[in-house]
């Protein structure tokens, strides 16, 4: 029976993490297909190591996930390369990036099939229809093109319960890399894991990746299950705190208390991300119990103080700039750190219409920092990760605006700078506009240097606080060299930089 090949391509700089995405898939084939997995976060030369499992000639699969940015540096080449070098491999990926651009993945030749969507069913029906030589067009989950060269999407499955599905292979994982070393030190504790308790999101804002992806939909592990599988990893290699990689971990109040009750006599310090409107309907007993369970910070996507510009964005249940500022303080009482991310550069009819939004959001910061000068602020600039086809790319469209068509493009610079959020490419966003929102967010991190930088000791918070002092309260952002001179001679952290 043939084998299959993994690579999880290198998504992060210093810091490995559970590669969650290919464990998940590996679960679902273990005990009846071989497997290997190579680790771009974990290899000095990750191209030679695929190439020396196929030079074996027992792999036929290669599963590749990849995500915008980072991971297309490697993913690009790489696929190209092997699929010259052992052109009878079959080629397959999964993750955001082929899923929401399969047009361009699929045209480049060198990946055969896509799992648009989760690939726990889908991954191992293919390999089971491709090895027995069987129909593969009914299987849910694909996008392939067909022999007349037509780009074909199967229909998408209905999102499958979470706690059936088999145990993620740690054991095994370890036989490759060392689990301990998956473990790293972050501002939560000495070994966090990360971990992915849940799938999808019920909401639709229109910016977000995720929507096109899950179709508004979630599904979740049970508090038990996800508790169980947190204190394996504990006790066999001494994690001592989590981040939970979910869209929305707290979408389900009971799930989130249980599982609070559960992991609280641990003492482990955990991280996840929420919705501002949801978790402002948990009662006040709830957020104490979670704050006393461990969870010291949670992210949240803000957005916008602005409610038309929540509308435009799509934000959907019934988040407003009032309840932002609020929950800020809400938090506050309980000694959970709100993290809140904004986007900054939204599309506006003039001008003067877009720069006015700016300054107003820059306001708006500075307005929640002053109701819990602990919230964590995150800037992004607004990229529309618009799936192809969908409304909101038909319109940034009209508006002038275009995804690469092939896939080596997606590697340059400028599309690079795009994938992490840092050169949206919008045409009604002039570069005078980026200055400002950089430098703003230059001394707003100056002033309030981030929790997460671990390496800051509070004499350079402290220095880096002052240096930024006079700007931060005179409004005047322009050039700020001194602080970025302090951030660069420190190595100051961004999580806008590194996805947190
Ligand atoms: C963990 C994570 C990271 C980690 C690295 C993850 C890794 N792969 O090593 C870190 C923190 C490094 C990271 C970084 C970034 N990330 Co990130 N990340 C995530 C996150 C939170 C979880 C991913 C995960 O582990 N999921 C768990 C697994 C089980 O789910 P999955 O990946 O979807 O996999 C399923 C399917 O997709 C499919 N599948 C996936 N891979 C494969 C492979 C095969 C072979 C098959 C068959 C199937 C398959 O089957 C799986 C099981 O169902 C997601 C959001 C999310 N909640 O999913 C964002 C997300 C993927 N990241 C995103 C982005 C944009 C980034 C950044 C590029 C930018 C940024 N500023 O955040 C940065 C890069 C920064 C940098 N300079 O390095 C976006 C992608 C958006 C888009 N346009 O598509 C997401 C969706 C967040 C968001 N909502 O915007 N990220
Ligand atoms: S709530 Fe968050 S994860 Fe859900 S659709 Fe909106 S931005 Fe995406």
């Amino acid at each position: 029976m043939s084998k299959i090949l993994f690579f999880n391509p290198k998504s992060a700089e210093g810091k490995s993490r559970f590669p969650n995405s290919i464990l998940s898939i590996a679960a679902t084939i273990e005990g009846k297909y071989d497997w290997a997995i190579v680790d771009g976060n974990r290899e000095a030369e990750p191209l030679q190591k695929l190439r020396s499992y196929m030079e074996t000639g027992e792999f036929r699969y290669i599963g590749f996930t990849v995500m915008p940015g980072p991971q297309t540096k490697q993913a690009i080449p790489f696929a190209r390369r092997l699929k010259e070098e052992f052109p009878s491999s079959i080629m397959i990926w999964g993750g955001y990036f082929p899923g929401n651009h399969y047009q361009a993945v699929l045209e480049s030749g060198c990946v055969d099939f896509v799992i648009n969507g989760p690939g726990e069913h889908a991954f191992p029906k293919l390999i089971d229809a491709l090895e027995y030589d069987e129909p593969y067009e009914l299987i849910q989950n694909l996008i392939y093109k067909s022999c007349a060269g037509e780009i074909i999407k199967t229909s998408k499955e209905d999102l499958f319960e979470q706690d059936p599905l088999p145990p993620l292979p740690y054991d095994r994982l370890d036989t490759f890399y060392s689990a301990s070393k998956y473990l790293g030190k972050t501002f939560l504790g000495n070994h966090t894991m990360s971990y992915h308790s849940s799938i999808g999101c019920p909401f639709k804002c229109a910016f977000c990746a995720v929507v096109p992806y899950y179709e508004a939909r979630w599904k979740a592990k049970s508090a038990k299950l996800v508790y169980d599988d947190v204190k394996y990893i504990k006790d066999k290699w001494g994690a001592d705190a989590i981040e939970f990689t979910d869209n929305n971990f707290f979408v389900s109040e009971k799930r989130a208390v249980e599982f609070a009750k559960l992991i609280r006599g641990e003492n482990m310090s955990w991280w996840g991300m929420a919705r501002i409107d949801t978790m402002d309907k948990y009662s006040d007993e709830s957020l104490a119990i979670i704050r006393e369970a461990g969870c010291k910070i949670i992210f949240f996507g803000a957005e916008s103080g602005n409610n038309l510009v929540l509308k435009h964005l799509d934000k959907g249940g019934t988040q407003t700039g009032d309840q932002i500022l609020h929950f800020a303080g809400r938090l506050r009482k309980f000694g959970i750190i709100p993290e809140y991310s904004f986007i900054l550069g939204t599309p506006g009819a003039t001008q003067k219409e877009v720069m006015d939004q700016i300054d107003f959001e820059i306001g708006f910061i500075k307005k929640v920092k002053k109701v819990n000068p602990d919230t964590e602020i995150i800037i992004y600039l607004y990229s529309p990760v618009a799936t192809e086809g969908s409304d909101l790319y038909n319109q940034v469209r009209s508006l002038g605006f275009e995804f690469p068509t092939k896939l080596e493009d997606w590697i340059s610079p400028q599309w690079e700078g795009f994938d992490i959020r840092r050169n949206p490419l919008t045409p009604w966003l002039r570069p005078y506009m980026i200055d400002k929102i950089r430098n703003f967010e230059t001394v707003l991190n100056g002033y309030y240097p981030t929790v997460s930088d671990i390496k800051l000791n509070p004499v350079k918070r402290q220095i880096m606080h002052l240096s930024a002092g006079i700007r931060y309260n005179t409004n005047i952002y322009n050039g700020p060299y001194e602080v970025k001179l302090l951030q660069k001679l420190w190595k100051y952290r961004q999580p806008e930089l590194s996805g947190f």
